[in-house]
């Protein structure tokens, strides 16, 4: 696979797969549980790069997750074995400073993992060619039609980047044919820093009605059981698998509804990454100048509505579509280990440093703590009171959500149980918001998946996901020993 740059003015890129000497461009990955991944990388941008495939288990020479960057003009071989449940899992750069810049060049693909539950699930749902469709939605800043090139300012780079339009697998306006009965949609928050609010709406242009549907998965993987639902949150990084009937409509239009995205940090500067000062940006800009402000004319701000793509649907309507399964996965409930006391980790704001976990900005030679391979631990995350909402995520292994405490009220009406937990927080998860003055607690299995221990120390990291948090140091280290 060949990591390039298209459109040097602008700092556009992508992937290209070169399948036997043909090529492609914006390949969309699909794999069978247990298949082999077997490529070469090829960085042919001006900057390091690397691939991290977000979600997957793999051992820390494999994650991508920057200890080892490629060099321009180098190349790494990747080979590993795809061990995780079927879901949405994707791969993007991380190359440590450079992961916006690049994330945003458009380095965004996606890798369809399918197994024995999924594909019975498909049976069940009697899904039409072309109805099911594996997305990843962004927004980028958009003028007359062209994208403007990634410059943040300092403003943005504390807040994070938003754009004034959706991009849907790269396209904008993206119209999704799709034919009456069931649809399953896999969709990514490919966005470097907005969160959005998905709903859909019939007659959208008139107001609309809201088009109700059913959660079906999460990042990794299915849900024991559908969940009927009106919206969900979507952070950066996190994915949902949805079902959603279409019959007997014309036109159903995804959106991002309204809401307050809790920014309360208003004031303060990000650590700047050293990297940063030997390679060039990839467009010619200027990346977190000081003391600049927005670029407000092409910028909706983080949780205005936003339109992300339409469903066509085409063909004549018939029977009505089979109902839903009752069961859908094997899923366990999550649980805890009795026994384990919380590892507590705190999400702090400062307005000299920004946004750390512990207090300590990310270095590449830390190690902020080990754990046992095998080990089972519940991790007890709080954000602080004066912050914004940061989607954690965490390489190497998926976990569950035990219990969230503090939600704010419009998230906290989103909850289905008395743990306070979402929808979205049902399944596996390697991402998951904590709102400011949030608490959750996760549950994790350093075991999973049961055959996937790799030999010897493994690297991990926990970090931010929105992408300029990320690049300002909220980052750590771990170690599975
Ligand atoms: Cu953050």
């Amino acid at each position: 696979m060949i990591v390039e740059r298209s459109d040097p003015l602008l700092g556009r890129c992508r992937y290209v797969a070169d399948l036997g000497g043909q090529q492609v461009a914006h390949p969309v990955l699909v794999a069978r549980r247990g298949d082999r991944f077997d490529a070469t990388i090829e960085n042919r941008l001006p900057q390091p790069t690397t691939i991290h495939f977000h979600g997957l288990t793999l051992s820390e020479a494999q994650d991508g997750a920057g200890f080892e960057a490629i060099a321009p003009g180098a190349s790494k071989a990747l080979r590993f074995e795809v061990k995780n449940r079927a879901g949405l899992y994707w791969f993007h750069p991380h190359p440590h400073g450079f992961t916006a810049e690049q994330v945003h060049a458009g380095l965004v693909g996606l890798l369809v993992v399918t197994d024995a539950e999924d594909a019975a699930l498909d049976a069940a749902l009697a899904l039409a060619p072309g109805n099911r469709v594996a997305l990843a939605l962004a927004d980028a800043r958009v003028a007359g039609g062209l994208l403007r090139p990634y410059a943040p300012s300092a403003e943005d780079c504390l807040h994070g980047w938003f754009g004034n339009r959706a991009l849907v697998n790269g396209a904008l306006d993206a119209q999704v044919p799709v034919s009456n009965g069931w649809v399953r949609l896999q969709l990514l928050n490919a966005s470097n820093a907005r969160g959005l609010l998905l709903e859909f709406r019939e007659h959208a242009r008139d107001g609309g009605t809201s088009v109700p549907f059913h959660l079906l998965g999460t990042d990794g993987g299915l849900l024991a059981a559908p969940v009927p639902v009106v919206r969900v949150f979507l952070y950066s990084a996190e994915r949902v698998d949805i079902a959603i009937d279409v019959s007997g409509r014309r036109e159903i239009t995804a959106v991002s509804a309204a809401f307050d995205p809790r920014h309360q940090a208003r004031d303060g500067r990000v650590a700047h990454h050293p990297a940063r000062d030997q390679y060039p940006p990839l467009a010619v800009d200027t990346i977190c100048a000081p003391g600049s402000g927005r670029d407000a004319a092409y910028f909706l701000p983080d949780g205005a509505e936003l339109a992300l793509f339409t469903l066509s649907v085409g063909g004549a309507a018939g029977a009505a579509p089979p109902p839903l399964p009752a069961r859908i996965s094997t899923l366990p409930e999550a649980a805890a280990a009795a026994d384990a006391a919380p590892r507590r980790m705190r999400l702090d704001f400062d307005e000299r440093t920004g946004f750390l976990i512990d207090q300590t900005p990310y270095r590449l030679d830390e190690i902020a703590f080990s754990v046992a391979r095998g080990a089972r631990e519940i991790w007890e995350v709080r954000n602080s009171p004066i912050s914004m909402p940061h989607p954690m995520h965490l390489h190497g292994f998926g976990f569950r959500v035990l219990r969230r405490q503090g939600t704010f009220g419009p998230a906290r009406r989103l909850a289905s149980q008395s743990s306070g937990r979402l929808p979205t927080d049902l399944g596996v998860k390697d991402t998951v918001v904590v709102w400011p003055n949030e608490t959750l607690w996760l549950a994790l299995d350093f075991a999973l998946p049961k055959d996937a221990a790799f030999r010897g120390r493994q690297r991990y990291m926990f970090h931010c996901h929105n992408l300029e948090h990320e690049d300002g140091m909220m980052m750590r280290n771990y170690a599975v020993l």
